[in-house]
């Protein structure tokens, strides 16, 4: 057991930092083992007061400190595990120390570190306290230079913004210096030096200046980095065009690393990537990594107006930059490959990791108000709920002033560390709303629940709607305030044609309820007829809703919602009913063959396209339906939703069949939505058929694995191949290894595979997995590949009635976390469902999370998860 309890940081303990860095001129003298880093700050001090100062600095050894040039003895600092304190400093002087540092045994790859033999840094949120001596906060903005010296075989050497000087040293060394003209908080610093192949590119700006656009990658990977800088391009221009916002310097430049502990980073001017979310082609990358790199280019770029431009006051205000870069993704994404579908695919996000967050023990909200590892906080709530609630936001004020309000926004605070307070005002005074109420969507945790239910009177003519909502309680908020929620909503009829009503006595075919109350009433007139209502459309609010509606009406909805995300979601819905019956003991096989037949009808339907009945065509997730019941059964809930794939693969053989011949790539490949859409669906296709037991769908799926082009086809056939099982199946596997042992970001998914795999027989497998000579728990992407995979989506092989499945990750938990305690922490997760499961698989997870907290030396990291997970 650990001695000392790690303290809760608290937002109401904000002070604004004693001291203040205007300048810093850095020197780094790189060595794998022996890094000495030189800082020359001028430091000033902020307001009046006589407190000491305290710059935080860990794992430094320090060499010198200096004030004003004058080197400062034994009696006048003191250097403890992660502080510098010196008593009682001049009100304006120049620091400089000097430190030594180990990269190449930086396992935790934060700070600066080795990977792939080059030097990076990961200094979000708190790791420039592992390279120099400094205020380690956000609201702390500084002009940097930084120098640069390392032998030649590190060919490139990279900072932010511009380079000013480079030259030859004595004994086969070179430098380089980078001068960053923007303030910035430390978190957003970065250096590179390797060698490294570049992807050049230029882009001419709105206004006519030319930037230079730079992706440095492993040597020979240059071709790799192609659609990485098309999406660049793209989101550069989107920028300009969505929001008037232009790039600000004259380079800008990404970096791709194979050892990072999440996905990249938006360090100002130099990007600094996961390699897995930057490489592709069409042999080794598939579908979804394509439009996740889009996405993640994309998001990162974004960040230099919301993030690093204006960046965070504090950590608590991290949705400030993450929930507002993720809508502007979001919206960048809507705009290249549809927004039906590209809504589906983020709620189904929403829901599987922000939903089940906000269902557990580690429920927070978008803004927290106290962390131990502000590190944790990197969730699903801050980033995926950070953003719809900015979503709501523009429903209730309207896209025009929610443009004025972000214009304003740029505007103010430009140049500032700011809070969500001061966002919020802009809309506020951009709107001339009173947007008080709306931010208890900050500060509250927990998924609101609405039902919805509705009175028509044929002879008046009029639908009465009663909205309700509650928010249940999470730890630490036991009552809940009622929300601001935006419920979009319009009418069809019983033949699915659009219902125009009135509001207020205006004409309409849709509406925007705000449901602010814990009810609200709201009378609709001139209904001609018995409607179906579409509520919550384009699912216009974060939330549970539910209605009285009918099965007869879903199937209207399926059928014929103008709203697509509607017509996807009342499928999901009468799917999740029959599961959930079926799971239940009460099958309800007249209701499945419906269901069967209207899934069948949807995908001849001519007008709607191939990505989106790729989405119609797969049934919620084991994980969704997990947080519909409480005790939830995993195996029930997977076999009954099995027999309802069989029961779809059965009835749409023939349609399948069609669909998989006919849907096949003829021609070039092309990463676009369309060619993405048609090889989702035909995948989509050959996954249900796998469903069928019919022996020559085997044959099928091999045929399509060898037969593959592409990586999205290939792992199509694998994975179909995997849920049929059998020697085919282990013959595809060996073959996939063979062909692709040197592809480190091929051989992840052939991990991340076999980690899914729902077979009776899998566990074993799955964690013999990890004596594998390319298993290795040092790399992120591995690791995660393998035991996040297993862990988050391969529901009833984790939990195994033995608890095999709990103990395997509470035993990788525990050994990653004597190196790398931020990727260790991210593992914790799937272990604060112990409440919701049938009791004795909870009583084992539960035991697993109290052997983790009873290690001797665990990190704040894993020590703040796990004991908020037993809470
Ligand atoms: N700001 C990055 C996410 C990020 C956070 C922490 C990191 O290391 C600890 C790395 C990246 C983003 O939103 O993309
Ligand atoms: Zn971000």
């Amino acid at each position: 057991m650990r001695t000392e309890t790690p303290q809760p940081i608290r937002l109401s303990d904000y002070r604004p930092p004693a001291y203040l860095v205007d300048d810093v001129h850095l020197t780094f003298d790189l060595q794998p083992n022996t890094t000495r880093v030189k800082a020359r700050l001028t430091v000033r001090r902020n307001g009046d007061h006589s407190e000491p100062l305290a710059f935080n600095g860990e794992r430094l050894k320090a060499v010198s400190v200096a004030i004003d040039g004058r080197v400062l003895g034994d009696g006048e600092y003191v250097i403890d595990a992660e502080l510098l304190t010196i008593p009682a400093p001049p009100a304006a002087f120049t620091l400089e120390t000097e430190v030594e540092i180990d990269p190449e045994n930086n396992k935790a790859l934060e700070g600066l570190y080795m990977s792939g033999g080059r030097f990076c840094t990961q200094c979000e949120a708190e790791g420039f306290r592992k390279i120099t001596f400094w205020p380690d906060r956000p609201d702390v903005l500084s002009r940097f230079t930084v120098r640069i010296e390392a032998d030649r075989r590190f060919r490139h050497l990279l900072a932010n913004g511009n380079l000013v000087e480079t030259g030859e040293l004595p004994g086969g060394r070179h430098f380089a210096v980078w001068n960053d003209p923007f303030l910035k908080p430390c978190y957003l610093f970065a250096l590179v030096a390797g060698e490294l192949d570049v992807l050049e590119d230029k882009l001419v700006t709105k206004s006519g200046r030319t930037v230079d656009l730079r992706i440095y990658v492993d040597p020979g990977m240059a071709p790799r980095a192609a659609y990485a800088m098309d999406a660049l391009k793209r989101s550069m221009t989107w920028d300009e065009e969505a929001y008037g916002r232009e790039y600000d310097l004259d380079l800008f430049m990404i970096v791709a690393v194979r050892d990072f502990n999440f996905g990249a980073m938006e360090n100002k001017g130099l990007n600094i990537f996961n390699s897995s979310l930057l490489l592709a082609d069409p042999a080794t990358a598939t579908d979804v990594d394509y439009e996740r790199i889009e996405a993640v280019v994309a998001h990162e770029y974004f960040h230099n107006w919301t993030g690093n431009r204006i960046t965070c006051r504090d950590w608590f205000q991290l949705c400030l930059k993450e929930g507002l870069t993720v809508f502007r993704e979001q919206g960048f994404c809507a705009d290249m490959r549809g927004e039906a579908v590209q809504r589906i695919k983020a709620v189904k996000v929403l829901r599987m990791r922000q939903f089940s967050e906000d269902q557990g023990p580690l429920a927070h909200p978008v803004r927290p108000s106290s962390y131990m590892k502000i590190d944790n906080f990197y969730t699903a709530t801050i980033y995926e709920k950070g953003s719809e609630v900015i979503g709501m936001l523009k429903t209730l004020i309207g896209a025009d002033a929610f443009r004025k309000g972000m214009d304003l926004y740029f505007d103010r605070h430009d140049g500032e560390a700011t809070t969500v307070e001061a966002f919020i005002q802009c809309f506020a005074e951009a709107s001339g709303r009173d947007l008080g109420d709306f931010f208890a969507w900050y500060e509250q945790a927990g998924t609101p629940r609405i039902t919805l239910s509705a009175t028509y009177d044929e002879a008046a003519r009029t639908l009465e709607l009663v909205l309700t909502q509650a928010t249940p309680p999470s730890n630490g908020q036991e009552t809940k305030r009622p929300l601001p929620i935006p419920v979009t909503l319009g009418l069809l009829d019983h033949e699915g044609r659009t219902l125009a009503f009135e509001r207020d006595g205006q004409a309409m075919d849709e509406t925007v309820i705000v449901l602010d109350q814990p009810e609200v009433k709201v009378t609709l007139t001139g209904v001609d007829s018995l409607p179906v209502v579409s509520a919550l459309r384009g699912f216009s609010a974060p939330v549970v809703m539910k209605t009285d509606a009918e099965p007869k009406e879903r199937y209207v909805q399926l059928a014929a919602d103008p709203d697509l995300f509607n017509r996807w979601e009342a499928g999901q819905d009468l799917a999740a009913d029959l599961i959930l019956s079926r799971a239940a003991g009460k099958p309800n096989e007249v209701g499945e063959e419906r269901y069967a037949e209207a899934v069948g009808r949807a995908l001849n339907d001519q007008a709607s396209d191939n990505a989106f009945k790729a989405l119609l065509l797969a049934l919620p997730a084991e994980t969704d339906l997990a947080l519909m019941r409480s005790p939830v059964d995993p195996g029930a809930l997977h076999d009954a939703r099995e027999a309802l794939r069989l029961r779809l693969a059965l009835h749409l053989d023939a349609e399948l069949r069609r669909l998989h011949t006919g849907l096949q790539d003829l021609g070039e490949f092309s990463p676009d939505a369309a060619g993405a859409g048609r090889r989702a669906l035909r995948n989509a296709a050959l996954e249900l058929m796998a469903a069928n037991p019919r022996n020559d769908v085997a044959d099928i799926a091999l045929g399509h694995f060898r037969a593959a082009v592409n990586m999205t086809d290939q792992i199509g056939g694998l994975n179909a191949l995997m849920l049929i099982g059998g020697p085919a199946f282990e013959e595809a596997l060996a073959d996939f290894y063979a062909r692709w042992k040197d592809e480190p970001l091929v051989i992840d998914k052939w991990f991340a595979l076999q980690g899914r795999d729902p077979s009776e027989t899998a566990l074993g497998r799955i964690l013999g997995l990890t004596a594998h000579p390319a298993f290795d728990q040092k790399n992120p992407n591995r690791l995660r590949a393998l035991v996040s995979s297993f862990a988050n989506f391969n529901p009833v092989r984790f939990h195994d009635p033995s608890g095999a499945g709990y103990r395997f990750l509470a035993d990788q938990i525990i050994a990653v976390d004597g190196f790398n305690p931020m990727t260790a922490a991210r593992l914790v997760d799937p272990l604060g469902g112990w409440r919701r499961l049938k009791p004795e698989l909870g009583a084992l997870m539960k035991a697993q999370l109290e052997r983790i907290v009873a290690v001797e030396g665990l990190s704040k990291n894993v020590y703040e998860l796990a004991t908020r997970a037993l809470n």
